[in-house]
C-alpha cells in the first residue's frame, strides 16, 4: 500500500517529464484515491520542492482525514447501542462477529439482534456466530419487522444490563429509498428503550468510488457515526480511505482484513499513513 513511495522515488531521481507526471497521476487514481484528490497531490509535488516535498503531501492528507474521534462509543451506565448498516455482502454480518470477539477481549458483555429478517440464512448465519463466541442473539419470526427484533433485543440488554448490543441489520441498496427509510424506523423504535450511540456503515473497500455513493446516500437517510472498511486485505488500493475520510468527514473507525472474528482492527490515522509512505 505504498502509495506514493513511487511518487517520491520518481522526483527524487530527479528530471519529471510530462508523461511521468501523467503515469505517476494514473497511479494515484488507481489506488482510488479518487482523481481529484490525485490531481492535488500532483499539483503539490509539482510545486513543493525537496525535502519539503514529504511534510507538504502528509499535511494535506492529514487535513483530509475525519477530524472526528474514531474510538467506539462506551457508556458506563447502559448498554451501548450500535446498528450496522450497509449494501448487500459489503460484510456487516461479518464485521458484527469480530466487533463481538473484539468486545469480549475487553471483557465486554454483547448481545446481537438478527434485525436482517428477510432471509432465513442471515439470521442462520448470525446465530452460527454467536454459537461460536459465545454470545446470545435475539432473533424474530421469518419476514417479521426488523424494527420489532431490534426494539426486543433492546429490551433484553437493558434489562441485563449488558455493556454492548449489535445490531445487524439487512443489505440494502442505496438506491432503494423504502428500504433506506426503514433504518430510520428501527432507529426510532429502538431509541423508544435505549439511545444509538453508533450507526456503522459498512463499506467494501473493494468497490472503490462506489463506497463513496453508498456513503453519501446512507448519510442522508441514517446519521452515520462511523465507517467499517472491509476486504482491506483484498484491496491494495489504500487510497480509498482517504477518499473516502475526505468527502464523507466521516471517521473510519475499523478496518476488515480477512474472514475470520480475529481480521479486525482499530483504524490507525498515523499508521494508515506511515504506511502510504513506506
Ligand atoms: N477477505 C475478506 N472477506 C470479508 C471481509 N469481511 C467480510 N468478508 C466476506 O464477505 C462475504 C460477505 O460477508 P457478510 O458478512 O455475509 O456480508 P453482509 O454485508 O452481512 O451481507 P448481506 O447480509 O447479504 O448484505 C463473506 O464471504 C465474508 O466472509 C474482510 O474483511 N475480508
Ligand atoms: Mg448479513
Amino acid at each position: 500500500m505504498a502509495l506514493f513511495s513511487k511518487l517520491f522515488t520518481k522526483i527524487r531521481g530527479g528530471s519529471t517529464s510530462s508523461s511521468d507526471w501523467a503515469e505517476l497521476e494514473e497511479s494515484l487514481i488507481a489506488s482510488d484515491l479518487g482523481a481529484k484528490n490525485a490531481a492535488e497531490i500532483i499539483e503539490i509535488a509539482k510545486r513543493v520542492k525537496g525535502d519539503e516535498l514529504d511534510s507538504a503531501i502528509t499535511t494535506a492528507l492529514e487535513s483530509w482525514l475525519s477530524p472526528n474521534n474514531r474510538s467506539l462509543a462506551t457508556n458506563i451506565d447502559r448498554p451501548t447501542t450500535i446498528m450496522i448498516v450497509g449494501v448487500n455482502g459489503t460484510g456487516k454480518t461479518t464485521s458484527t462477529a469480530k466487533l463481538v470477539s473484539y468486545l469480549k477481549e475487553g471483557r465486554k458483555s454483547v448481545l446481537l439482534a438478527a434485525a436482517d429478517t428477510f432471509r432465513a440464512a442471515a439470521v442462520e448465519q448470525l446465530e452460527t456466530w454467536g454459537d461460536r463466541l459465545g454470545v446470545e442473539v435475539v432473533t424474530g419470526p421469518p419476514n417479521g419487522d426488523p424494527a420489532s427484533v431490534a426494539f426486543d433485543a433492546a429490551t433484553k440488554a437493558k434489562s441485563e444490563q449488558l455493556d454492548y448490543l449489535i445490531i445487524d441489520t439487512a443489505g440494502r441498496l442505496h438506491t432503494k429509498s423504502g428500504l433506506m427509510d426503514e433504518l430510520g424506523k428501527v432507529r426510532r423504535v429502538v431509541e423508544k428503550t435505549l439511545p444509538i450511540d453508533e450507526v456503522l456503515l459498512v463499506v467494501d473497500a473493494t468497490t472503490g468510488q462506489n463506497g463513496i455513493i453508498q456513503a453519501k446516500t446512507f448519510m442522508e437517510s441514517v446519521a452515520i457515526t462511523g465507517l467499517i472498511l472491509t476486504k482491506m486485505d483484498g484491496s491494495a488500493k489504500g487510497g480509498i480511505a482517504l477518499a473516502i475520510e475526505r468527502e464523507t468527514g466521516v471517521p473510519i473507525k475499523f478496518i476488515g482484513t480477512g474472514e475470520s472474528a480475529a481480521d479486525l482492527e482499530p483504524f490507525s490515522a498515523e499508521n494508515y499513513l506511515n504506511g502510504l509512505f513506506r
